[in-house]
Protein backbone atom coordinates (compact mmCIF):
# COMPACT_ATOMS: atom_id res chain seq x y z
CA UNK A 1 0.00 0.00 0.00
CA UNK A 2 2.53 2.30 0.80
CA UNK A 3 4.44 2.15 -2.72
CA UNK A 4 1.00 2.71 -4.50
CA UNK A 5 0.73 5.73 -2.17
CA UNK A 6 4.46 6.41 -3.66
CA UNK A 7 3.64 5.88 -7.40
CA UNK A 8 0.92 8.18 -7.25
CA UNK A 9 2.82 10.98 -5.26
CA UNK A 10 5.53 10.45 -8.37
CA UNK A 11 2.97 10.74 -11.31
CA UNK A 12 1.93 13.84 -9.66
CA UNK A 13 5.01 15.27 -9.13
CA UNK A 14 6.12 14.80 -12.78
CA UNK A 15 3.10 16.09 -14.31
CA UNK A 16 3.53 19.52 -12.36
CA UNK A 17 6.86 20.18 -13.48
CA UNK A 18 6.88 19.57 -17.09
CA UNK A 19 5.23 20.64 -20.21
CA UNK A 20 3.43 24.12 -21.15
CA UNK A 21 4.59 27.05 -20.17
CA UNK A 22 3.64 30.48 -18.21
CA UNK A 23 4.74 33.85 -18.09
CA UNK A 24 7.86 35.29 -16.21
CA UNK A 25 7.64 38.72 -16.72
CA UNK A 26 7.16 42.37 -19.00
CA UNK A 27 8.98 44.49 -21.11
CA UNK A 28 8.02 48.56 -21.51
CA UNK A 29 9.97 49.90 -24.39
CA UNK A 30 12.47 46.70 -24.53
CA UNK A 31 12.72 48.09 -20.17
CA UNK A 32 12.74 44.44 -18.46
CA UNK A 33 9.90 45.21 -15.66
CA UNK A 34 11.64 42.40 -13.92
CA UNK A 35 10.07 38.97 -12.64
CA UNK A 36 6.94 39.92 -12.49
CA UNK A 37 5.03 36.42 -11.12
CA UNK A 38 2.51 36.85 -7.95
CA UNK A 39 3.95 40.62 -8.29
CA UNK A 40 2.26 42.46 -11.04
CA UNK A 41 1.11 38.81 -12.81
CA UNK A 42 -1.87 37.08 -10.95
CA UNK A 43 0.31 33.68 -11.86
CA UNK A 44 -1.38 30.26 -11.76
CA UNK A 45 0.33 27.95 -9.14
CA UNK A 46 1.86 26.02 -12.00
CA UNK A 47 2.24 26.44 -16.04
CA UNK A 48 -0.50 23.70 -16.63
CA UNK A 49 -3.28 25.22 -19.06
CA UNK A 50 -7.05 25.30 -18.93
CA UNK A 51 -9.32 23.77 -21.25
CA UNK A 52 -12.92 24.05 -19.70
CA UNK A 53 -14.25 27.16 -21.29
CA UNK A 54 -17.39 27.49 -18.30
CA UNK A 55 -14.59 27.80 -15.92
CA UNK A 56 -13.44 30.97 -14.83
CA UNK A 57 -10.07 30.15 -14.97
CA UNK A 58 -10.21 30.20 -18.78
CA UNK A 59 -10.50 34.32 -18.20
CA UNK A 60 -7.07 34.60 -15.65
CA UNK A 61 -6.23 31.44 -14.64
CA UNK A 62 -6.77 29.55 -11.23
CA UNK A 63 -5.45 32.56 -9.00
CA UNK A 64 -7.09 35.23 -11.62
CA UNK A 65 -9.43 36.63 -8.50
CA UNK A 66 -6.35 37.26 -6.13
CA UNK A 67 -5.15 41.08 -6.65
CA UNK A 68 -1.33 41.17 -6.46
CA UNK A 69 0.27 44.35 -5.09
CA UNK A 70 1.72 45.53 -7.69
CA UNK A 71 1.03 47.45 -11.64
CA UNK A 72 3.50 47.75 -14.64
CA UNK A 73 3.55 51.23 -15.57
CA UNK A 74 3.44 52.49 -18.42
CA UNK A 75 2.17 54.85 -20.85
CA UNK A 76 -0.30 54.17 -23.91
CA UNK A 77 1.02 53.89 -27.17
CA UNK A 78 4.33 52.41 -25.54
CA UNK A 79 5.81 48.83 -26.96
CA UNK A 80 5.24 46.54 -24.71
CA UNK A 81 6.41 42.63 -24.59
CA UNK A 82 5.02 39.64 -22.49
CA UNK A 83 7.74 37.19 -21.80
CA UNK A 84 6.87 33.55 -21.48
CA UNK A 85 9.23 30.38 -20.52
CA UNK A 86 8.33 26.39 -20.12
CA UNK A 87 10.24 25.47 -17.01
CA UNK A 88 13.21 27.84 -16.66
CA UNK A 89 13.32 31.68 -18.15
CA UNK A 90 14.96 31.71 -21.35
CA UNK A 91 14.16 27.74 -21.86
CA UNK A 92 12.64 26.25 -25.08
CA UNK A 93 9.42 28.84 -23.67
CA UNK A 94 7.36 25.89 -24.73
CA UNK A 95 7.21 22.51 -25.89
CA UNK A 96 7.64 22.31 -30.00
CA UNK A 97 4.25 20.82 -30.12
CA UNK A 98 2.09 23.31 -28.49
CA UNK A 99 1.96 25.81 -31.49
CA UNK A 100 -1.34 28.15 -31.87
CA UNK A 101 -2.05 32.00 -31.88
CA UNK A 102 -1.31 34.52 -29.12
CA UNK A 103 -4.05 36.51 -28.65
CA UNK A 104 -4.15 39.77 -26.29
CA UNK A 105 -6.98 41.42 -24.63
CA UNK A 106 -7.61 44.48 -22.02
CA UNK A 107 -10.23 44.98 -19.13
CA UNK A 108 -10.52 48.01 -16.91
CA UNK A 109 -9.12 47.07 -13.13
CA UNK A 110 -10.59 44.92 -11.76
CA UNK A 111 -9.98 42.93 -7.78
CA UNK A 112 -12.18 40.28 -9.01
CA UNK A 113 -11.54 37.42 -11.65
CA UNK A 114 -12.53 39.14 -14.58
CA UNK A 115 -15.61 37.06 -15.32
CA UNK A 116 -18.29 39.01 -17.48
CA UNK A 117 -18.59 41.43 -20.96
CA UNK A 118 -15.63 43.36 -19.88
CA UNK A 119 -12.85 42.48 -22.25
CA UNK A 120 -11.56 44.23 -25.44
CA UNK A 121 -8.46 42.79 -28.23
CA UNK A 122 -5.74 44.72 -28.50
CA UNK A 123 -3.52 42.76 -30.43
CA UNK A 124 -3.68 39.19 -31.87
CA UNK A 125 -1.47 36.64 -33.54
CA UNK A 126 -2.22 33.42 -35.69
CA UNK A 127 -1.18 31.35 -38.58
CA UNK A 128 0.68 33.41 -41.25
CA UNK A 129 3.56 32.68 -43.74
CA UNK A 130 3.72 29.34 -42.59
CA UNK A 131 4.53 30.45 -39.03
CA UNK A 132 2.72 30.43 -35.54
CA UNK A 133 2.93 32.74 -33.10
CA UNK A 134 3.99 30.24 -30.27
CA UNK A 135 6.76 29.43 -32.81
CA UNK A 136 7.89 33.70 -33.31
CA UNK A 137 7.94 33.66 -29.09
CA UNK A 138 10.11 30.33 -28.86
CA UNK A 139 13.07 32.21 -31.49
CA UNK A 140 12.52 35.58 -29.56
CA UNK A 141 13.20 34.59 -26.09
CA UNK A 142 9.87 33.95 -25.05
CA UNK A 143 8.49 37.45 -26.15
CA UNK A 144 6.13 39.07 -29.58
CA UNK A 145 5.70 43.24 -29.21
CA UNK A 146 2.74 44.53 -29.38
CA UNK A 147 1.63 48.71 -28.98
CA UNK A 148 -0.61 50.05 -25.88
CA UNK A 149 -3.10 51.33 -27.59
CA UNK A 150 -1.83 55.12 -28.06
CA UNK A 151 -6.23 56.62 -27.53
CA UNK A 152 -5.84 53.98 -24.39
CA UNK A 153 -7.19 56.60 -21.19
CA UNK A 154 -5.31 56.92 -18.36
CA UNK A 155 -5.74 54.18 -15.55
CA UNK A 156 -5.88 51.08 -14.26
CA UNK A 157 -6.03 48.49 -16.36
CA UNK A 158 -5.91 44.23 -16.31
CA UNK A 159 -4.37 43.22 -19.44
CA UNK A 160 -4.81 39.39 -20.22
CA UNK A 161 -2.33 37.66 -23.35
CA UNK A 162 -3.16 34.03 -23.79
CA UNK A 163 -1.30 31.30 -25.82
CA UNK A 164 -3.94 28.82 -27.12
CA UNK A 165 -1.76 25.42 -27.99
CA UNK A 166 -3.65 23.64 -30.40
CA UNK A 167 -1.85 20.21 -30.32
CA UNK A 168 -5.05 18.28 -28.81
CA UNK A 169 -7.16 20.91 -30.68
CA UNK A 170 -8.31 18.20 -32.66
CA UNK A 171 -11.52 17.37 -30.45
CA UNK A 172 -13.44 20.24 -28.51
CA UNK A 173 -12.46 18.76 -24.64
CA UNK A 174 -16.78 18.82 -23.68
CA UNK A 175 -16.74 16.29 -26.21
CA UNK A 176 -12.94 14.18 -25.34
CA UNK A 177 -11.90 15.68 -21.69
CA UNK A 178 -8.54 13.89 -22.03
CA UNK A 179 -7.78 16.46 -25.56
CA UNK A 180 -8.74 19.72 -26.28
CA UNK A 181 -7.23 23.40 -27.03
CA UNK A 182 -4.79 24.31 -24.09
CA UNK A 183 -5.76 27.94 -23.09
CA UNK A 184 -2.69 29.45 -21.14
CA UNK A 185 -4.33 33.02 -20.31
CA UNK A 186 -2.24 35.19 -17.96
CA UNK A 187 -3.45 39.01 -16.79
CA UNK A 188 -1.07 41.57 -16.13
CA UNK A 189 -1.65 44.61 -13.76
CA UNK A 190 -0.96 47.92 -15.98
CA UNK A 191 -1.50 51.80 -14.43
CA UNK A 192 -1.45 53.48 -17.81
CA UNK A 193 -0.44 57.08 -18.26
CA UNK A 194 -1.03 59.25 -21.34
CA UNK A 195 -3.71 61.87 -22.10
CA UNK A 196 -5.72 59.07 -24.19
CA UNK A 197 -9.38 59.19 -24.06
CA UNK A 198 -10.68 55.98 -25.27
CA UNK A 199 -11.58 53.79 -22.60
CA UNK A 200 -12.44 50.43 -24.95
CA UNK A 201 -15.98 48.77 -25.21
CA UNK A 202 -15.41 45.93 -27.03
CA UNK A 203 -17.35 43.99 -23.72
CA UNK A 204 -16.14 40.26 -24.74
CA UNK A 205 -16.77 37.61 -22.04
CA UNK A 206 -14.46 34.72 -22.39
CA UNK A 207 -17.09 32.41 -21.29
CA UNK A 208 -19.56 32.97 -24.04
CA UNK A 209 -17.19 34.18 -26.22
CA UNK A 210 -14.98 31.39 -26.70
CA UNK A 211 -17.29 28.30 -27.41
CA UNK A 212 -16.45 24.92 -29.04
CA UNK A 213 -18.47 25.17 -32.10
CA UNK A 214 -15.16 28.00 -32.83
CA UNK A 215 -13.36 26.77 -35.71
CA UNK A 216 -10.36 28.17 -34.28
CA UNK A 217 -10.73 26.51 -30.93
CA UNK A 218 -11.60 22.91 -32.43
CA UNK A 219 -8.60 22.85 -34.79
CA UNK A 220 -6.84 20.20 -36.52
CA UNK A 221 -3.20 20.86 -37.12
CA UNK A 222 -2.19 16.95 -37.95
CA UNK A 223 -3.18 18.04 -41.72
CA UNK A 224 -1.63 20.77 -44.02
CA UNK A 225 -2.78 24.06 -42.41
CA UNK A 226 -2.55 27.11 -44.67
CA UNK A 227 -4.95 29.77 -42.46
CA UNK A 228 -6.27 29.92 -39.29
CA UNK A 229 -9.31 31.96 -37.81
CA UNK A 230 -8.37 33.75 -34.61
CA UNK A 231 -10.82 33.38 -31.99
CA UNK A 232 -12.84 35.73 -30.40
CA UNK A 233 -13.64 39.27 -31.96
CA UNK A 234 -12.03 41.22 -34.07
CA UNK A 235 -9.04 43.48 -32.79
CA UNK A 236 -10.70 46.37 -31.45
CA UNK A 237 -10.44 49.85 -33.52
CA UNK A 238 -9.61 52.64 -31.39
CA UNK A 239 -10.41 55.55 -34.26
CA UNK A 240 -8.57 57.64 -35.89
CA UNK A 241 -7.71 59.69 -33.03
CA UNK A 242 -5.73 57.87 -31.46
CA UNK A 243 -2.80 54.92 -33.24
CA UNK A 244 -4.90 51.91 -34.13
CA UNK A 245 -3.59 48.94 -32.12
CA UNK A 246 -1.34 46.57 -33.58
CA UNK A 247 -2.12 43.22 -34.95
CA UNK A 248 0.66 41.15 -35.97
CA UNK A 249 -0.78 38.77 -37.76
CA UNK A 250 -2.45 40.36 -41.18
CA UNK A 251 1.06 42.02 -41.06
CA UNK A 252 2.95 39.18 -41.94
CA UNK A 253 2.82 39.32 -45.94
CA UNK A 254 4.82 36.39 -48.18
CA UNK A 255 7.72 39.16 -48.84
CA UNK A 256 10.30 39.24 -47.17
CA UNK A 257 10.05 42.79 -46.75
CA UNK A 258 7.00 42.58 -45.02
CA UNK A 259 7.58 39.54 -42.45
CA UNK A 260 10.96 41.70 -41.25
CA UNK A 261 9.05 44.88 -40.89
CA UNK A 262 7.39 42.69 -37.89
CA UNK A 263 9.98 42.11 -36.06
CA UNK A 264 9.49 43.71 -32.55
CA UNK A 265 11.08 47.02 -32.57
CA UNK A 266 8.84 49.81 -31.72
CA UNK A 267 9.20 51.68 -35.40
CA UNK A 268 8.21 48.65 -37.33
CA UNK A 269 5.60 47.90 -34.23
CA UNK A 270 4.05 50.67 -34.93
CA UNK A 271 4.34 50.70 -39.25
CA UNK A 272 2.10 47.80 -39.17
CA UNK A 273 -1.40 49.02 -38.35
CA UNK A 274 -4.07 46.86 -39.34
CA UNK A 275 -6.49 48.22 -42.40
CA UNK A 276 -9.01 46.60 -43.11
CA UNK A 277 -7.98 46.28 -46.76
CA UNK A 278 -4.17 44.45 -45.57
CA UNK A 279 -6.83 42.49 -43.08
CA UNK A 280 -8.57 41.32 -46.39
CA UNK A 281 -5.65 40.66 -48.55
CA UNK A 282 -3.71 38.45 -46.11
CA UNK A 283 -6.41 36.48 -44.92
CA UNK A 284 -6.69 35.85 -48.77
CA UNK A 285 -3.57 35.48 -50.21
CA UNK A 286 -1.83 33.02 -47.26
CA UNK A 287 -1.32 29.87 -48.80
CA UNK A 288 2.35 29.00 -47.82
CA UNK A 289 1.89 25.59 -45.99
CA UNK A 290 3.16 24.13 -42.92
CA UNK A 291 4.92 21.21 -42.44
CA UNK A 292 2.73 18.79 -41.99
CA UNK A 293 3.04 17.33 -38.40
CA UNK A 294 2.91 13.77 -38.32
CA UNK A 295 1.30 12.54 -34.81
CA UNK A 296 -0.76 14.19 -32.07
CA UNK A 297 1.74 15.02 -29.61
CA UNK A 298 0.67 15.02 -26.02
CA UNK A 299 1.89 16.68 -23.48
CA UNK A 300 5.84 15.45 -22.69
CA UNK A 301 4.55 15.42 -19.23
CA UNK A 302 0.68 13.18 -19.56
CA UNK A 303 3.62 10.36 -21.02
CA UNK A 304 5.46 9.81 -17.91
CA UNK A 305 2.05 9.70 -16.07
CA UNK A 306 2.22 6.07 -14.97
CA UNK A 307 -0.18 4.20 -12.27
CA UNK A 308 1.28 0.84 -10.94
CA UNK A 309 -1.52 -1.24 -9.12
CA UNK A 310 0.45 -3.12 -6.98
CA UNK A 311 -0.96 -6.44 -5.08
CA UNK A 312 -0.61 -7.02 -1.69
CU1 LIG B 1 1.34 21.59 -22.40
Amino acid sequence: MQLLTATFAIAAFASSVSAHATMFGVHVNGQDQGDGRFKYIRSPPNNSPVKDLASPDIVCGPNGGRAVSSFVKAAAGDKIEFEWFHDNRNDDIIDGSHVGPIITYVAPYTEGNGVGSIWTKIAEDGFSNGVWAVDKIKRNNGKQAFTLPAALKAGKYLIRQEIIALHEGDAAFNAVPARGAQFYPSCVQFEVTGSGTVVPTQNFNFNTGYTYSDPGIVFNIYRTVTSYPIPGPAVFNFGAGGSAPVSTSPAVRLTTTSVAAVRPTTTSVVAVRPTSTLVTSVRQTTTTKAAPVTRPTRCPGKKRRTVVVVKK
